[in-house]
C-alpha cells in the first residue's frame, strides 16, 4: 500500500532560513514535495542518498528542467529505503547560501533503540557572494588563508626548519599543502554556532542524525560524556560501534545513539578539518560534559613529511590533449614513488594480514601502498625521526574501516565488472579541478552497462580531500572487511590516496559524478555516468550544454595601484582555455608601457599568447610611442617563477620573469626582469650599432589589509621609487 503524503517547501529562498525545513517520511510512503522559486535565478533541489527515478534527481539540465523564477516544481518518487538525508540546490554554488536542508526517513519497523530523533545539520557560513569567493580563488588571491592563519609564509617555515621541504613544493609548483581554500566566518549547527538542545530528559536515548551540508567544509566530531554508539552511516545501518572521534566528510550523514546523563549536557563539537572554526551543540541541562578538543593539524609539519615520501605532485589538472587516454601513464607518473620505497610486490597476498597485526593503521590503503608502509616502517632509515608513524599514515586516520555493513554487500561473481580509473587532479595555481587531468567541459560521458558491476579507482593526485559523490546509487567502498564493506554514496579520497569503490548498474538514464566541495565541482572535478539510454522527453529545451558550461565559466578580475611614482592597470578575464589580459602602466616622470594580450592555455603551466604593446620610445617623454604587434609563450616554470618569452614585429626578442613569495603572515615581495634584444633586424640602430638591449626590473613589497585592499611600494628601473594603494576588483 502507498501513503500519499504531500509536503510543500516553502521560502527556501537565499535569504531564507538556514538550514530549511526538515522533510519527514516514512519508508513506504510516496512523497510529493512542490518546490517553489521564489528567486530572481533558476533554482533545482537534489534529493542527497535518495533512490529515486532519474527524472527527479535534480541535477538542472542533466536529469531535471531547472525550476526557473516563480515557478513551482513538482517532485515524486516512492520512499523505499529509510535514515538520514538532505536536500540541496544543485544550482551551481547556491547550496554556500543555504539552499538546503535535512530527510528524516523514519523506518517502517524500527529496528535500534531510541527514544528520540535531533538532527544536527552542519554547514560553513560566508559573508560573501559565493560566486566571489570562487572567483577569488580563480585569481589566486592569498587572502583567505592569511584571514584564517592557515598560510605558511617563509619565516614560519625557515624558523621551524622546513625550507628544504618549501623548496621541494615550490619545485613541483606548490605553495604548500593547503587543507581548506576558503575563509569562514562561521560554521554552524542547524543555522547556530552553539545551539542548545535542554528539551530532553536524563536517561533518553537521542539518536542524532549529523549532516555535513556544507559547501567546502569537512569536520572533526568529538562527543562529551560516555562514548556515542555509531550506528549508520549515509543513512544505512551499520554494525553498531562505539566511536567518538570521527571524521565527516561533505555530505555525508552520520548517525549516533547517545544517552543523555544525568544533571548535565553532552557537549558535540565539529571542528573544520583545518582547524580554522568551531561549531557546537549541546544536548540535555546541567553542567557542560566536554567534548575532546582535536588539536589543529601542522601544515608545516605536512609539508616535511610529504617531502620527505618523495611523493610527485603536480599532475597536470589541465592536459594538452584531452581526448588522449593517459589515465595509467598519470598514476604510474605521479603520486607516490613506489620504486624508490623497493619493495616486494609478490608478497602482496599475505599483506592485509600482517598490517593488521602491525599497530599502525593501513588498511584503507591498497595493497601495494599498505606493503611500502609496511616496509617502511621495518626499515629504520626511511622512519621518520620525530613521530612514530610514517608519512602515509598522516591519512590513515581518514580510513572507513569501521564501517561494517551487517550484511554481505557483495556481488554474484557470474556478473561481469568494468573497472574504471579516475585520476583526481587539480592545480591550485588556477583553481582547475579536474579527473585524470580533463575538466568536466572538455569530456565524455562515462559509460557503464545495465546488470553489470563498475569499479571505480579513485586515485587521489592532489594534496586536498574530495568528498565524491555518485548521484541515484549506493556503492560498497572496498575496506578492511571484506564481503561486508559499506555501502555508501559519499566517500572521502584523502590526499595522495586511493579509495575503490563498486556499484550494481540497475538504474537506467545519466547520473552526476562529482566532488561535493562545490568549488571544485564548478571548477570541472566531475562526470556523468550514463547507461546510454533515451533521454527524457521532458528534457526537450534543456540541452546538457546548461550543465557543462557551469564550470567552464568566465570570471573577471583587475587591480589598480595607485603610488607615488606610478600607477598600474591589470584587467583580466579567464575560463578554463582562454584568457584575455589589459595591463597598463604610467609613471609620473613619462614613460609608459600598455599592452593587450590574448592567451591559450595549452595545460596547465604553459599558454601561447599575442597582442599589442604600446611603449614610450624616449625615455621620459611621451613625445614618440611605439606599437608593436607581441607573440610568445608564457610558461610557469618550476619554483613557481612566471617566464614570458615574446617577439615583436620588429623581430626584437624579449624574455622576462616573475614571482611573488609570501615572506610574512601578511607581506609578500615581489620582483619583475625584463630583457629585451634588439639586433637591428628591421629597424636601423643608430651610431650603426649592430645590438641594442633594454633592461626593465622593479621589485618590491605588498602587505596586505584585507581581501581587496594592499599597501606597496616599490622600485622600478623607469619610474624610480614611490609607494601606494593596491586595489583589487
Ligand atoms: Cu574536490
Amino acid at each position: 500500500m502507498v501513503n500519499k503524503a504531500g509536503k510543500e517547501v516553502k521560502g527556501m529562498t537565499v535569504n531564507g532560513t538556514i538550514p530549511g525545513p526538515t522533510l519527514e517520511f516514512t519508508e513506504g510512503e510516496y512523497a510529493v514535495i512542490y518546490v517553489k522559486n521564489e528567486m530572481s535565478v533558476e533554482t533545482s533541489v537534489h534529493w542527497h542518498g535518495i533512490i529515486i527515478p532519474n527524472f527527479f534527481d535534480g541535477v538542472p539540465y542533466l536529469t531535471t528542467p531547472p525550476i526557473r523564477p516563480g515557478e513551482t516544481f513538482k517532485y515524486e518518487f516512492p520512499i523505499t529505503q529509510n535514515g538520514t538525508y538532505w536536500y540541496h540546490s544543485h544550482t551551481m554554488l547556491q547550496e554556500q547560501s543555504g539552499v538546503f536542508g535535512s530527510l528524516v526517513i523514519n523506518p517502517k519497523e524500527k529496528t535500534l533503540d531510541y527514544d528520540k530523533d535531533l538532527v544536527l545539520m552542519l554547514s560553513d557560513w560566508t559573508n560573501e557572494k559565493p560566486m566571489n569567493v570562487l572567483r577569488n580563488l580563480k585569481r589566486g588571491n592569498e587572502w583567505y588563508g592569511m584571514k584564517k592563519g592557515t598560510s605558511t609564509p617563509l619565516n614560519k617555515v625557515i624558523a621551524r626548519g622546513a625550507f628544504g621541504a618549501q623548496l621541494d613544493f615550490w619545485r613541483q609548483r606548490m605553495e604548500g599543502a593547503d587543507i581548506a581554500d576558503i575563509y569562514y566566518p562561521a560554521f554552524l549547527v542547524n543555522g547556530q554556532q552553539q545551539p542548545e538542545y535542554p528539551d530532553f530528559k536524563a536517561g533518553e536515548k537521542v539518536r542524532l542524525r549529523i549532516i555535513n551540508g556544507s559547501a567546502s567544509s569537512q569536520f572533526w566530531m568529538t562527543f562529551g560524556g560516555d562514548m556515542p554508539t555509531l550506528v549508520s552511516a549515509d543513512g544505512l545501518n551499520v554494525e553498531p560501534i562505539k566511536k567518538n572521534k570521527t571524521f565527516i566528510a561533505i555530505a555525508e550523514t552520520y548517525d549516533f545513539i547517545v544517552t543523555v546523563p544525568q544533571n548535565a549536557k553532552i557537549e558535540f563539537r565539529a571542528m573544520a578539518q583545518d582547524g580554522s572554526g568551531t561549531a557546537t551543540a549541546n544536548i540535555g541541562n546541567g553542567k557542560v560534559l566536554p567534548a575532546e578538543v582535536v588539536p589543529k593539524p601542522d601544515k608545516i609539519k605536512m609539508m616535511q613529511k610529504m617531502a620527505k615520501m618523495d611523493m610527485k605532485m603536480g599532475a597536470h589538472a589541465l592536459k594538452f590533449q584531452p581526448k588522449k587516454d593517459e589515465r595509467f601513464e598519470m598514476k604510474e607518473e605521479y603520486g607516490m614513488q613506489m620504486d624508490v620505497m623497493n619493495m616486494d610486490m609478490s608478497k602482496d597476498s599475505t599483506m592485509n594480514e600482517k598490517v593488521d597485526h602491525s599497530k599502525m593503521d593501513h588498511s584503507n590503503l591498497p595493497a601495494g601502498k599498505a606493503a611500502m608502509n609496511m616496509e617502511m616502517s621495518k626499515n629504520s632509515e626511511m622512519k621518520m625521526d620525530d613521530s612514530d608513524i610514517t608519512g602515509m599514515d598522516m591519512f590513515s586516520e581518514y580510513n572507513y574501516d569501521y564501517l561494517k555493513s551487517s550484511e554481505k554487500t557483495t556481488y554474484d561473481k557470474d556478473v561481469p565488472v568494468k573497472e574504471i580509473l579516475l585520476n583526481l587532479t587539480g592545480n591550485m595555481n588556477r583553481y582547475i579541478w579536474s579527473m585524470n587531468g580533463v575538466p568536466l567541459s572538455e569530456t565524455d560521458q562515462i559509460k557503464i552497462n545495465h546488470k553489470e558491476v563498475t569499479r571505480i579507482t579513485l586515485n587521489n593526485l592532489t594534496m586536498m580531500h574530495h568528498p565524491m559523490h555518485l548521484h541515484g546509487h549506493f556503492f560498497r567502498v572496498i575496506n578492511k572487511n571484506g564481503e561486508y564493506s559499506p555501502l555508501k554514496h559519499t566517500v572521502n579520497v584523502p590526499p595522495m590516496g586511493e579509495v575503490t569503490i563498486e556499484f550494481y548498474g540497475n538504474e537506467y538514464g545519466d547520473w552526476f559524478f562529482h566532488c561535493h566541495i562545490l568549488y571544485h565541482m564548478m571548477s570541472g572535478m566531475a562526470r556523468v555516468i550514463s547507461y546510454n539510454t533515451p533521454r527524457d522527453d521532458r528534457l526537450n529545451g534543456y540541452p546538457i550544454s546548461g550543465l557543462l558550461t557551469e564550470a567552464d565559466k568566465y570570471y573577471t578580475w583587475a587591480m589598480v595601484d595607485a603610488a607615488s611614482h606610478m600607477t598600474e592597470f591589470n584587467f583580466t578575464t579567464s575560463n578554463i582555455r582562454n584568457q584575455f589580459n589589459v595591463m597598463a602602466e604610467y609613471g609620473w616622470n613619462e614613460n609608459l608601457e600598455a599592452e593587450v594580450t590574448y592567451e591559450r592555455y595549452l595545460h596547465d603551466y604553459l599558454r601561447v599568447f599575442g597582442g599589442v604593446n604600446i611603449e614610450n620610445e624616449i625615455e621620459d617623454s611621451l613625445d614618440e610611442l611605439s606599437t608593436t604587434a607581441i607573440v610568445g609563450i608564457r610558461y610557469l616554470t618550476p619554483y613557481l617563477f612566471n617566464l614570458d618569452v615574446r617577439i615583436d614585429n620588429k623581430l626584437r626578442p624579449q624574455i622576462s620573469l616573475s614571482r611573488e613569495i609570501i615572506i610574512f603572515p601578511r607581506t609578500a615581495i615581489f620582483g619583475n626582469y625584463e630583457y629585451q634584444a634588439d639586433f637591428g633586424w628591421v629597424d636601423d640602430l643608430p651610431a650603426a650599432d649592430n645590438f641594442a638591449n633594454e633592461v626593465v626590473w622593479n621589485a618590491g613589497v605588498e602587505y596586505f589589509l584585507s581581501r581587496n585592499f594592499s599597501l606597496m611600494a616599490s622600485y622600478d628601473n623607469r619610474f624610480g621609487t614611490g609607494g601606494g594603494l593596491s586595489v583589487r576588483f
